[in-house]
């Protein structure tokens, strides 16, 4: 019976588990770093540690002298950014006691929350939009085993809903408002100064919430400030002084947020009522970091822009035909922005650029599939000859 316990294995597993070498996630690694002491236990699945995929094609394609990185999260252990943040708050959230977590989300952290309260034997609470969320983070949220509530409404409308019940109920808010998720989210920006051994000259990211653009200039202020461990002070936004606290090194990127158009409140200098787009995980109206952002656009001397659907669907098809790195249409805003703004020359010639693409292609397969009905798929009888035949005339 797949339930029913097992008898004990006779194996010293020990010996195995003492490996110094094993990446067992972020808490573990960066934990000098973030807000937990030397005895707290991580809730992890070894999410972080991304590859960072230099793009070989895309710059010729364009022209342009440019070296462009994409920092590949969907390679996290619930396919995207969130799992960096959710091991945080997770990691608190029962440090703390708490038995329950909730959420609002477009998918994405509805799958994160659920895998990490999985993990820790602890209950999740997640909203998400009817009918607007793919197919793959449904799955997710269903099969790590949420208590799922599809509420007719958007994201923003969920959000509401989280903020009025957290005090009615015995539950951890775990939205990026949370600010453990930020500083879990911020470890993006150490493994990129890793590789690179300095801050890329622009980072583009996808903006919805706009907690990822914020907690990646944490994390890189923190990072290009290389601050000995013993003196090591966190950035934070302080909403009463509209300041980041903390070191001011030189050598930061400048950040760069792409929005969808019908969801783009940065573009628009206020709330969006009625956010749509085919990018589902950025379908919001009401970013809850919107001084943040704005703090962070501002001191990096960044901008925000924003991309039709076409504009993103032509990017994510761009980047899987070109360098074989399949994204979610919300993570494809970036690189497309940064591909536009790379050719109207807004980002020099010889700049170093790292797109943030924030969750796997896999995550939503109808919208990839609907946007493929001239992929070469062919349909033939089993027989050698209609195989020769269909590879030599598509040579
Ligand atoms: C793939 O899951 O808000 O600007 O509820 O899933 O930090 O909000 C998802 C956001 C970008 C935007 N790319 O990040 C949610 C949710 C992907 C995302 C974003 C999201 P923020």
């Amino acid at each position: 019976m797949l339930f029913s316990s097992s008898p004990s294995s006779t194996h010293n597993w020990n010996i195995i588990m003492s490996n110094a070498n094993r990446y067992t996630g972020l808490v573990d690694r960066y934990r000098d770093r973030l807000p937990v002491s030397a005895t707290t236990r991580a809730i992890s699945l070894g999410e972080g540690n991304t590859p960072l995929i230099k793009l070989e094609n895309i710059p010729r394609l364009i022209g342009k002298n440019v070296e462009i990185y994409v920092k590949y999260e969907g390679l996290n252990p619930t396919g995207s950014f969130k799992d960096r943040g959710m091991t945080m708050a997770v990691t608190k959230a029962v440090e703390e006691g708490s038995k329950a977590i909730i959420c609002a989300s477009t998918g994405n952290t509805s799958a994160a929350a659920a895998a990490y309260a999985a993990r820790a034997g602890i209950k999740a609470f997640v909203l998400i939009p009817e009918g607007k969320i793919a197919m793959g983070k449904m799955a997710q949220a269903m099969m790590y085993g949420a208590i799922t509530m599809q509420i007719r409404g958007n994201f923003d409308d969920g959000m509401r809903l989280v903020k009025e019940i957290a005090d009615k109920a015995p539950v951890t808010i775990v939205n990026s408002i949370n600010p453990y998720r930020l500083q879990g989210q911020k470890t993006i920006a150490y493994e990129i100064v890793d590789e690179l051994g300095r801050a890329p000259d622009y980072h583009c990211l996808p903006v919805g919430n706009a907690g990822n653009i914020t907690a990646h200039w944490m994390g890189y202020t923190e990072a290009v400030a290389n601050q000995p461990a013993d003196q090591f002070e966190q950035v934070i936004y302080d909403a009463e002084t509209d300041q980041f606290t903390g070191p001011k090194p030189e050598g930061l990127p400048t950040m760069v947020g792409y929005q969808a158009a019908g969801a783009a409140p940065f573009l628009r200098g206020a709330p969006v009522e009625n956010p749509e787009t085919v990018a589902t995980a950025i379908r919001i109206g009401n970013p809850q970091s919107w001084n943040h952002a704005k703090a962070v656009v501002r001191d990096s001397q960044g901008w925000f822009d924003e991309l039709t659907d076409a504009e993103i669907l032509e990017a994510q098809r761009l980047l899987s035909m070109y360098e074989g790195v399949f994204v979610e249409p919300a993570s494809a805003a970036s690189i497309g922005g940064a591909i536009r703004d790379i050719k109207a020359g807004k980002i020099a010639e010889g700049s170093v650029i790292v797109c943030t693409v924030t969750g796997n292609g896999l995550k939503d397969p109808d919208t990839a599939i609907k946007q493929c009905s001239d992929a070469v798929m062919l349909s033939i009888d089993a027989t050698l000859e209609q195989v020769r035949d269909s590879i030599l005339s598509n040579m």
